[in-house]
């Protein structure tokens, strides 16, 4: 029903689920609280000494802005305070984050990247935030291992991403479909916008970084190639469109049909795989592209079978509108 809150949302799903204890409900309110916070500032970042640069680099060796450790640190406080997770990890951090003593610990891992598509902060594009989360698998009540973390896309429990743009949306899929609430400002509350959101299985839109095409595979040229072509057999003209914010370009592509492509490219050494991480952007993206009828692949296989072997991998991301995504992989192994 439109005009129901996030967590009302919730606890109307969980109530018809027996296994539902309510902690999922106070581990999501814990994000929810977070992009609160998170968007206050989002909102006045012109406003005040959060700009610039907080003079050190993250784990990806990229200068990190005040904006993205002032929301790393919020996801950190209030997913630690829900009491619902046993250990989590950031884009931002390099290795694993504990639960403090003084925190009751659940059985959930957690995965985020605080601010993704901060590098648009200073030019105000939409940015976000995007989080996965699995149930632990390590036994007992202690300190979740990285065991809990590294485990294939498919199994999340949830996942979803907040995008601070025009208006602020949470998007959220917990296996039950994909559904859009959008944070009404008089209320201060996540209200139910877009219930049960379905991709096109085919869409007139791609996104890329042309800048790299001449560091791609042929697979990838070639497709690219093709989709550009109107005189080619899909028939219709696309349009590029590419903001540098992967939230936002996957946003736009979930409610209007479309794709997505960050190839692998040959253009740093030291990402062979492409830029985009997979346990806290292409994860939880597929997750919910597939719960949404969509695809997810890094051409030579879907990305929720892969099974991870760091927290920070980079993994190649062709993302979005099935037929889409389905038309890359056959560029991509050859068959065209
Ligand atoms: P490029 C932002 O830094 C980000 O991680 C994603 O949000 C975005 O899709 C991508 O990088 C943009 O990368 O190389 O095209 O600037």
């Amino acid at each position: 029903m439109l005009g129901t809150t996030v967590i009302e949302y919730l606890l109307v799903t969980q109530k018809n689920n027996p296994m539902a204890t309510g902690a999922f409900t106070r581990l999501l309110n814990g994000i929810i609280v977070a992009a609160k916070v998170i968007q206050r500032e989002v909102a006045k970042a012109g406003l005040v000494d959060i700009l610039g640069y907080a003079g050190r680099q993250n784990v990806q060796g990229e200068q990190v802005q005040k904006l993205d450790d002032f929301a790393n640190t919020t996801m950190i406080n209030r997913l630690q305070a829900s009491g619902e997770a046993c250990v989590l990890a950031s884009e931002e951090v390099a290795d694993l984050i504990e639960i403090p003593p003084k925190f009751k610990k659940g059985n959930y891992a957690v995965i985020f990247d605080p601010l993704d598509g901060s590098s648009n902060i200073d030019v105000n594009v939409s940015i976000g935030t995007i989080f996965s989360i699995y149930r632990r698998v390590t036994s007992g009540d202690g300190d979740g291992t990285l065991e809990d973390l590294l485990q294939p896309g498919y199994k999340q429990a949830a996942a979803g991403y907040i995008i601070y743009g025009s208006s602020t949306v949470l998007v959220l899929s917990a296996g039950n479909g994909v559904h859009g609430f959008t944070m009404d400002p008089s209320l201060g509350e996540f209200i139910l916008s877009n219930e049960n959101i379905q991709i096109p299985e085919r869409g007139k839109v791609f996104s890329v970084n042309e800048g790299n095409y001449n560091f791609w595979d042929d697979g990838a040229r070639k497709y690219v190639d093709y989709i550009k072509n109107p005189a080619a057999d899909h028939k219709r003209i696309y349009s590029g469109r590419y903001i540098g914010s992967l939230v936002a370009d996957f946003h736009r592509n979930l409610l209007q049909g479309g794709i997505f492509l960050y190839p692998a490219d040959h253009k740093d050494p030291r990402k062979p795989k492409g830029k985009l991480r997979l346990m806290c952007e292409a994860n939880p993206m597929s997750f919910i592209v597939e719960q949404a009828g969509g695809a997810a692949s890094t051409g030579d296989q879907r990305i929720l079978d892969i099974v991870p072997e760091e927290l920070h991998q980079r993994v190649p991301l062709i993302i979005g509108s099935k037929k889409d995504v389905e038309t890359f992989v056959d560029f991509h192994r050859g068959q065209r």
